[in-house]
């Protein structure tokens, strides 16, 4: 007999594991719901950014005399209103803001989460119709009551509640995690509806991917070098020298790695000698997910999720993906720490 497959959507997943939380009353999980319908919105006008030329330049008026914003400040605005809209946020930090948001409607007084999020990271790729993301936080604010404050953001990756990204790809996909394993959504259009596509995500132990801006590689750390030459070997055992893929698109690249194994690293270079991605909204997001996936995520000395943030858009260098490949990368640059130059 014919049983037709039981098609899950975001919504009722949400719902579903609902109970998986410790304080669940439900506002968890309508800050997820929030983030998934900015999320299609997003994905609409993101589908749309190759018709620019006939629709109007972002930046200029379109042919129905409104502003065409640029689709990273569009999605900003899109995330916050959601948020705000939604009542279970009281702030956001954001990389398209210098401060954080504090969201002051009627209806968020007595909300306990903050997101920190990135819109929409990789932003020079949309022009070339390449994938690109939005990375996303949630933490209960630490104080106690009173509009939140700084502080409430200055919180390890380790107090995570739920982390995701949204990946506008040649499908979109919401990925999250919410402390109990790794789950992916893709998102149907014709019905326009996220649907459980990779449950209980797993990163193999050991993939055969490296993933780095090799451009700048006479500026990285003698370690990232070392692991780089370890990478491009021939030996057969090993099945190296491994393939390299770098899209520029970090939640492309990591989703790339998540699914078939791999590395992706951005270490401090001569230029950007704190690294160039961001503690909050881009590496502890991922890091909390690679995690539960059962990856490793590093600033190349440490857990990702132990730095303790000092700052908002506090940067950090990355080596994040299957563990083995973290681990090896970790050894290197512990063994060639003290080494200025190759
Ligand atoms: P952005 O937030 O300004 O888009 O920068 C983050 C992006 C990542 O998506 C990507 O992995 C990295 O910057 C690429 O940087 P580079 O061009 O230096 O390799
Ligand atoms: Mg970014």
């Amino acid at each position: 007999m014919y049983t037709p497959k039981r098609v899950i959507t975001l919504g009722q997943f949400i719902i579903e594991r609902q109970s998986d939380f410790p304080y669940a009353k439900g506002e968890l999980s309508r800050l997820l719901r929030d983030i998934g319908i900015a999320a299609k919105m997003v994905n609409r006008e993101v589908n749309k950014a190759g018709l620019v030329d006939i629709l109007g330049d972002y930046g200029n008026t379109n042919v129905q005399g409104e502003e065409v914003k640029k689709l990273d400040v569009y999605a900003n605005e899109q995330f916050i209103s959601a948020l705000s809209s939604g009542g279970e946020t009281c702030a956001v930090a954001s990389e398209e803001n210098e401060e954080m948001v504090p969201i002051n409607s009627e209806i968020s007084k007595n909300a306990k989460y903050l997101v920190a999020m990135d819109p929409l990271d990789g932003s020079s790729n949309i022009d070339v119709n390449v994938s690109i993301g939005t990375i996303f936080s949630i933490y209960r604010r630490t104080t106690l009551s009173g509009p939140s404050n700084l502080s409430d953001f200055m919180q390890k990756g380790t107090e995570q509640v739920a982390a995701g990204y949204v990946i506008y790809g040649s499908s979109t996909m919401m990925v999250y995690t919410t402390g109990k394993g790794v789950n992916g959504f893709t998102l149907d259009p014709s019905i326009g509806e996220f649907c459980l596509s990779h449950p209980d995500m797993k990163i193999p132990k050991l993939g055969f991917i490296y993933s780095v801006n090799e451009g700048n590689y006479a500026h990285f750390p003698v370690g990232v070098k070392k692991f780089i030459k370890f990478c491009q070997e021939e030996d057969e055992k090993s099945k190296r020298p491994y393939s390299s893929r770098y899209i520029g698109s970090l939640v492309a690249d990591f989703h790339r790695n998540l699914l078939k194994g791999g590395i992706y690293i951005y270490p401090a270079t001569a230029k950007s000698p704190k690294g160039k991605l961001r503690l909050l909204y881009e590496c502890n997001p991922l890091a909390f997910i690679v995690e539960q996936a059962g990856g490793k995520a590093s600033d190349g000395f440490n857990r990702i999720l132990d730095i303790q943030p000092t700052s908002l858009h506090q940067r950090t260098p990355l080596f994040i993906g299957s563990p083995d490949m973290v681990s090896k990368a970790e050894e290197l640059m512990m063994r060639f720490s003290q080494v200025s130059t190759s």
